[in-house]
Formats: structure tokens, C-alpha cells, sequence
């Protein structure tokens, strides 16, 4: 038995599930990248606009890869549940604004019509920090890309995040309809300003009158968001079958916190957002700069020096007294290059942040965070760095994390063992290690890959030299390395 309306009714009674008509909701909202976060983060907070009596805001979910989230959701009428864990407690609840779901490559023009559709007011996109194609060092779209380039010379059925964003634009105006906002919620920097970059980009290469008209009457604000959501486990679904009574293959697993700071700027009706717990500001970029930095940056660390030293999540990497001190030392290099969000108490939100970490039941895997360290790195490491430079500052645990990353690239962990590298520049890297004769001309060769590391840093010898000194002692050293440079600093 499946999770669906016909079996909603029969779920224990502790378990929460939409108390709003469903018939009743309009999809006022398009989501490119119908994954786990998704589901766990701005699905929450439109499911609680329509708790609250608003039917505007159902989720029209759109996967522009793979059938496997509509595979998983169609046949439970959209429903899935958010399972919150933290420490030994737990809650369910059932989501149900996500209505029609949708899997590009199957019907182009079924995105690009539910785009245009007059109750879409808001597209919302994770489609992860590479889905944008953009250049991680510099931001700018890669027109190079095989599937940017289809997009600029054609949108019959566009490929892109942008090129259907573009071909969704196009028809609103077409059809004398106003521009939804459109939402990123990726972790990349000024999320929004460069997903419009990309959008008018593509949109001048078909009609500059309409990339005129997205560029005044269009809306891509700046967002932050946090939430920390594992993959799904086959485990998860099988714990939670036991308590649903029924099976629920859509179901995501998350910890209570969840911020979204959303830059108030909209091209059209938004719902309540300030009454949901979500902060509108004319400033994004310190709360998207402070969480970059501190969680993100962190969170690689942590990937890949845990991830090489065989410590498979996080929590188990902040128990041990030499993982929490390379966190809390790197949290001293990069608090100093913060402009400290207005009211955010930075001391109390390091302790939240390592309480979130230490939350064995999320179980967040090294090996997941370490997924394409290449689109994550410039934003989350290489600016700190720079930043620490231009004051003339040392960074020492920032330079430690990257060399970590640089000895990730090898696909061989401290033990011996192979893993693959899933990265979209897993090859470039490779091929700038293999011949290699040792941890400087490593360095070396990595600093040159210039859509990762921007020229300034490549060619500053303090920072290859800071590079090769953690580079080889990880290499000669293992895990055992972090505590000399703990002692040495
Ligand atoms: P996921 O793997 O569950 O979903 C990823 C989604 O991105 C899928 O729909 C996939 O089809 C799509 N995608 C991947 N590569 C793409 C490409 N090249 N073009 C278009 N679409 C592509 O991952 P999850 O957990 O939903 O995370 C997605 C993004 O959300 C992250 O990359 C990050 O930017 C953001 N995020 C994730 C958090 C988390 O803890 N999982 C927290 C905060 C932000
Ligand atoms: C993680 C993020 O996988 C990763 O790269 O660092 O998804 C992290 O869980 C979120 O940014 C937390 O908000």
C-alpha cells in the first residue's frame, strides 16, 4: 500500500497531513528541480500558505533530468512525507501542495506551458550550483556548453534552467501576461543576479525587445536559504512505512531549522512570506555571505577531510575533539570576513550551527556534501582565502580544506580505497594531477584550472605555498596532520 489520497485517511492519528481543501489549490508555483531540499525547505513554507487559507501557492514539480522524483510521487498523488529529526525525536508530516509533476525531457512544452500558465506567479529552482552552467570562478554563463548553446539558437525545447525560464517569459509576454519571479535557491552566490544574467543572456540571443522586457518587468531575487537535508535512504522509507502503515517513496528527512532570507523584490503576488517565517530584506548578500562561509565552508571541510579519513557523516567527524577543533578554527578564519547580518549574535550561531552538525539522526553522509566540490569551492572556501589575503590574515584551516579537496581529486582515500569522483570537472582534475611529482606541482596544476581558481589566487605564491605545505601533510600524515597543524598555528 502507497501513501495516497485513498490511504490518507487511515494514517495514525500523530501524524500530520494537509487540513486545507486540495481541490481548491492553484499552482501559483513552478519548481525547477523537484529534489530533496525542495521538498524539505520551500515546499514546507508553501504548505503552510495553503494551511493558512491561502489556495494560491500549489507546486507544479518539474525534474528537468530524471523520472525518478514524478515516478516516486505520481503514483501517491503528489503526497510525500517530512520526516523532522533531531537527536531522539521525531515528526512526520504529509505534504500536499505538490500537485502535477512534470519530467522535461519527456514534454519540453509541458514546462514551458505550465511556465506560462496566468496562476504561475513564482518559479522557485534547485537544480544544484552546476544546473545553472555557469563559470564557478567567475559566475558568467558558459556559452560554450553544448546545451546553453542549443538554448541560445533555439527554444522549441529548451534544455536549461535559463532556456526554459526564457521560453516561459517569452509566452507570458506573448500572450499580454506579466513575468513571474523567479526564485533561485541554489547555493550559489548572488543566486539571483546571476541566474538573470543567464536568463537575459539567452533571452538577447532570440529578441532583444524581450530580454528588455525581463530586464524592467522581471524579478530574480536574492535569496539565502539553510536547511540541512540528507539523501533519502531505502532505510528511511522502511523506518517510516512502519510508522505510516503505508509506503511513501517520496518521503525526505530534515532537522527543524529552516531560514529563508528572500531580497524583497517580486515581479507579481507572492503569499504572506514575512508571516511564514521568511525574512524579506533589501540585503541578502551578509546572511548569504555568513552562511556561504561558515556552514558551507565547513561542510567541505568536513567532506573531504572526513570523507578521506573513512568518517562517513558529519556528526561523527564533530565528535571527535580534533574534527570539532578544525571547525571551530576555520569558523575563526572566516568570521573575520563576515559583515555580520543585522542582529545575527555570531557566538550564538556558531553553537547553533555545530548542535546542527552533531545531529546524529541525520546521518548526513561526507560523501554527499563532497558531490561537485568544484561548483562549491570558489564560494565557500577560495573568497574566505582571498579575503584573509587582502588583510593580510593567515589561513591555515581554510588552506587545509582546500588541500584536502586537491587530495580528494586523486579518488584514493587514506586507506588505500578507490572512489569515483562525482564532480562535473572530475576529469579536468584528474588530468591536472596524473604526472604530477609531487604535492607542489599538484598544487600547481589544480591552482590553473581557471573556472575554479580565479588568476590572482593561482599566481600568489603565499597561496601555494600555504597550499602545498597542508597538501603535504595530509599526504605524509593522514588525519594525524590535523592535529600538527592544530599545534603549529
Ligand atoms: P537532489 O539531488 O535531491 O536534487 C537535485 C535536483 O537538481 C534534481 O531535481 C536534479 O534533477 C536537478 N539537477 C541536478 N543537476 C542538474 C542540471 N545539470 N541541470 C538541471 N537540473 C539538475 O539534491 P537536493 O538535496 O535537492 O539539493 C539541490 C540543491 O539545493 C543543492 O545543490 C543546493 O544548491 C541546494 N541546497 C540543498 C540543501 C541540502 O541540504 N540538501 C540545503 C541548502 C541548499
Ligand atoms: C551541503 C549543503 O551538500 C552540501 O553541499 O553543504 O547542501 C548544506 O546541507 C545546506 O547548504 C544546508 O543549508
Amino acid at each position: 500500500m502507497r501513501l495516497s489520497q485513498a490511504t490518507l485517511g487511515d494514517l495514525p492519528d500523530a501524524i500530520l497531513r494537509p487540513g486545507y481543501d486540495r481541490c481548491a489549490v492553484r499552482s501559483g508555483v513552478v519548481h525547477l528541480g523537484i529534489g530533496a531540499f525542495h521538498r524539505a525547505h520551500q515546499a514546507a513554507v508553501f504548505e503552510a500558505a495553503l494551511e493558512s487559507g491561502d489556495p494560491r501557492w500549489g507546486i507544479t514539480g518539474v525534474s528537468l533530468r530524471s523520472a525518478g522524483v514524478r515516478d516516486q510521487l505520481a503514483p501517491q498523488d503528489g503526497f510525500y512525507t517530512l520526516v523532522t529529526r533531531e537527536g531522539d525525536s521525531e515528526q512526520a508530516c504529509i505534504i500536499g501542495a505538490v500537485g502535477t509533476l512534470i519530467v522535461a525531457p519527456e514534454d519540453p512544452a509541458a514546462v514551458v506551458a505550465a511556465l506560462a500558465l496566468p496562476d504561475t506567479h513564482i518559479v522557485t529552482l534547485t537544480v544544484t550550483e552546476k544546473g545553472y552552467h555557469l563559470d564557478p570562478a567567475t559566475g558568467a554563463l558558459r556559452t560554450g556548453d553544448v546545451d546553453v548553446a542549443a538554448d541560445m539558437s533555439c527554444l522549441s525545447a529548451p534544455r536549461t534552467a535559463p532556456g526554459f525560464l526564457v521560453a516561459g517569459l517569452a509566452r507570458r509576454r506573448a500572450a499580454g501576461l506579466a513575468p513571474f519571479t523567479a526564485i533561485s535557491c541554489d547555493n550559489v552566490p548572488h543566486n539571483g543576479e546571476r541566474l538573470r544574467a543567464a536568463v537575459l543572456a539567452i533571452a538577447e540571443a532570440h529578441d532583444r525587445d524581450l530580454a528588455r522586457w525581463i530586464a524592467t518587468q522581471g524579478a530574480f531575487p536574492q535569496t539565502m536559504v539553510d536547511r540541512i537535508v540528507p539523501a533519502t535512504t531505502p532505510d528511511d522509507v522502511a523506518r517510516l512505512a512502519t510508522l505510516l502503515g503505508v509506503e511513501d517513496r517520496g518521503m525526505v528527512k530534515t532537522e527543524p531549522f529552516l531560514q529563508w532570507v528572500i531580497e524583497d523584490h517580486f515581479a507579481g503576488p507572492r503569499p504572506d512570506f514575512t508571516a511564514l517565517g521568511v525574512q524579506l530584506t533589501p540585503r541578502v548578500e551578509p546572511w548569504e555571505t555568513a552562511k556561504l562561509r561558515m556552514l558551507n565552508g565547513a561542510h567541505s571541510g568536513i567532506a573531504y577531510l572526513g570523507g578521506l579519513a573513512g568518517i562517513e557523516t558529519v556528526d561523527r567527524f564533530v565528535a571527535l575533539p580534533a574534527g570539532r577543533r578544525f571547525v571551530k578554527a576555520l569558523w575563526d578564519e572566516a568570521e573575520t570576513t563576515l559583515i555580520v547580518p543585522p542582529g545575527l549574535d555570531i557566538a550564538a550561531y556558531r553553537e547553533e550551527l555545530m548542535a546542527r552538525f552533531a545531529n546524529a539522526a541525520l546521518a548526513h553522509r561526507t560523501r554527499q556534501i563532497a558531490i561537485d566540490g568544484s561548483q562549491k569551492l570558489p564560494q565557500r572556501l577560495l573568497a574566505t582565502i582571498a579575503a584573509r589575503r587582502a588583510a593580510g590574515q593567515g589561513f591555515d584551516r581554510l588552506a587545509l580544506a582546500v588541500a584536502a579537496w586537491m587530495r580528494w581529486q586523486s579518488g584514493v582515500d587514506e586507506s588505500g580505497a578507490a572512489f569515483v569522483v562525482d564532480d562535473p570537472l572530475a576529469q579536468r582534475t584528474a588530468a591536472a594531477l596524473a604526472g604530477a611529482s609531487d604535492a607542489a606541482a599538484r598544487v600547481r596544476r589544480l591552482l590553473a584550472i581557471t573556472e575554479i581558481f580565479p588568476p590572482e589566487m593561482a599566481g600568489d605564491p603565499v597561496v601555494a605555498n600555504a597550499l602545498t605545505r597542508q597538501l603535504t601533510g595530509l599526504e605524509s600524515h593522514g588525519r594525524g596532520w590535523w592535529d600538527i597543524v592544530a599545534e603549529t598555528a
